[in-house]
């Protein structure tokens, strides 16, 4: 198998072997007349604590010729293609000179916003010269990013 579908299938097995049985019926009471409800009944998305960040480049790289790659790192979710779906797993998507989109929609896929929906981990990018900046959003199955959303620094670089 090529390393990403491997990668993939360990995910699943891990994901599967970590699925609890039905949830226990609730058998507490409703909150007391008068008692504040808690509005928050919906777990995050990302209880872990993810961590996205760039394993290359870094903040202030400077890159001869234009052509590079960016390598992207994540911790504690993982990563899933797009439709997949995999409780605590995303795909990544790199925003190139741009800002953060809509928090609350489809993230754009367009020349400022890349989507890696087979789950890639790294890509091949090629700018112009000059400075740019870079980011990693993770978005879930359907690109939409996770609540509370997954992004790294913005690290700006320079192509010479
Ligand atoms: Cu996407």
């Amino acid at each position: 198998m090529r390393p990403i579908a491997c990668l993939f299938a360990l995910l699943l097995a891990l994901s599967a072997a970590s699925v609890h049985g039905p949830a226990a019926p609730q058998v507490a009471a409703g909150p007391a007349a008068g008692a504040p409800v808690n509005a928050s009944v919906n777990p995050p998305a990302n209880p872990n604590n993810a961590y996205l960040y760039f394993i290359w480049p870094y903040d202030g790289t400077v890159i001869t010729g234009g052509k590079f790659w960016v390598r992207m790192g994540l911790r504690n979710m993982g990563v899933a293609p797009k439709g997949a779906n995999v409780p605590n797993t995303g795909h990544h998507h790199l925003l190139i000179d741009t800002e953060l989109p809509s928090m609350t929609e489809p993230i754009p896929n367009n020349r400022n916003n890349l989507h890696f929906g087979a789950g890639e981990t790294e890509a091949r990018i090629e700018l112009p010269p000059g400075t740019h900046t870079l980011q990693l959003l993770l978005g879930d199955m359907n690109h939409v990013p996770h609540k509370p959303p997954v992004m790294s620094k913005k690290i700006t670089i320079t192509v010479r």
